[in-house]
C-alpha cells in the first residue's frame, strides 16, 4: 500500500469521518483509526496496480449533529476541487448524505450504487436510517443491492418511489451490474455499508444480518463495477471495531478500500 506525499501525486484521496452521532449503536467512530492500521497488511491490489493514496486524516464530529454534517459536506466540497476519487471511512451511514450532497453540487450526472442489507429509507428514524430517503429527495438516481431486512414502510417507500433494488436472495454479480447499467449514468458513487457482507466475514457491525454476500463476491462485484463504470467516490460505513472478532472486519474494510482505490478514476 503506497501513500502519496501530496494530493497532486495521488491516485485517490482517503478521509476519515469518525462519527457516532445519529445512531444508538456507538463504536463506529473508532473505525477510521482501526481500518487505517490494517492498510499495511496489503501490498498490490488484486489487479496488480499500485495506487498512491493521499490520506487527509479525519474530520472530527461537533457536539451538534447538524454541524457535523455541514462540516463533512464542506470538507468533501473542498476536496472535490482536486478532481480525484474520494474514499471516506465512516462513521455510521448518516455521513453518506452530506458527502453525496457535496458530490451533487460538483457532478450533474452521476448515480449511486448503494450496497446494504437495509434500504435505509425509514422516515422519522435515526438519521443513519433514512439516508436513502435523503438521496431520493436530492433526485440522484440510486440502485440498492443486498437488501435482506426491511420494514413495511421501507418496502412501500421503495415501490412508491420506483427505487430499483436487488435483494440478497436474488444476488448475482451479473444481475447487480445489469440493474446498475439500466438505471444509472456512467459516473457512479459507491456507498458501502459493511453489513452488505455476511456477518460470517464481517461481524464488526451494529446490525447483524444473516444471509449476506460473501467477501469474495463483494470484491468481484466491485471489480466489475470498475470495469463498467467510472467510480468517482465511495464510502465504507458501519464498521464497528468494538464488535469485531480478530480484526476480521477492519481488515476486510481496509482491503475493500484499497481495491476501490485501484479501480476508481480521476475525473
Ligand atoms: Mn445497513
Amino acid at each position: 500500500m503506497k501513500f502519496a506525499k501530496t494530493i497532486e501525486e495521488a491516485d485517490a484521496i482517503i478521509i476519515g469521518f469518525p462519527v457516532d452521532q445519529g445512531t444508538e449503536n456507538k463504536g463506529t467512530k473508532d473505525a477510521p483509526a482501526e481500518v487505517r492500521k490494517a492498510f499495511d497488511n496489503f501490498y498490490f491490489s488484486e489487479n496488480a496496480k499500485e495506487s498512491k493514496i493521499y490520506d487527509v486524516s479525519d474530520v472530527v464530529e461537533e457536539e451538534d449533529f447538524e454541524k457535523t454534517m455541514e462540516k463533512i459536506e464542506k470538507k468533501i466540497s473542498e476536496l472535490l476541487k482536486h478532481k480525484k476519487p474520494i474514499i471516506s471511512i465512516g462513521g455510521n451511514h448518516s455521513v453518506t448524505a452530506p458527502i453525496v450532497k457535496a458530490f451533487s453540487k460538483k457532478h450533474k450526472n452521476f448515480g449511486i450504487i448503494f450496497l446494504d442489507a437495509h434500504p435505509d429509507c425509514q422516515k422519522d428514524y435515526f438519521p443513519f436510517g433514512d439516508v436513502v430517503s435523503k438521496i431520493v429527495e436530492m433526485q440522484i438516481p440510486i440502485v440498492i443491492i443486498g437488501v435482506r431486512n426491511w420494514s413495511e414502510d421501507e418496502y412501500n417507500f421503495l415501490i412508491e418511489n420506483k427505487i430499483p433494488f436487488l435483494q440478497a436472495k436474488d444476488f448475482t454479480i451479473e444481475k447487480a451490474i445489469e440493474l446498475a447499467k439500466k438505471h444509472l449514468p456512467n459516473k457512479v458513487y459507491i456507498s458501502f455499508d459493511i453489513d452488505f457482507i455476511d456477518a460470517a466475514f464481517a461481524p464488526g457491525t451494529g446490525c447483524i444480518e444473516p444471509g449476506g454476500i460473501s467477501s469474495r463476491d463483494s470484491l468481484n462485484l466491485l471489480h466489475n463495477i470498475g470495469k463498467n463504470f467510472t467510480i468517482i467516490g465511495s464510502d465504507m460505513v458501519e464498521v464497528n471495531p468494538s464488535k469485531d472478532t480478530n480484526n476480521l472486519t477492519t481488515n476486510l474494510a481496509a482491503k475493500i478500500i484499497l481495491e476501490v482505490a485501484s479501480i476508481s478514476k480521476q475525473f
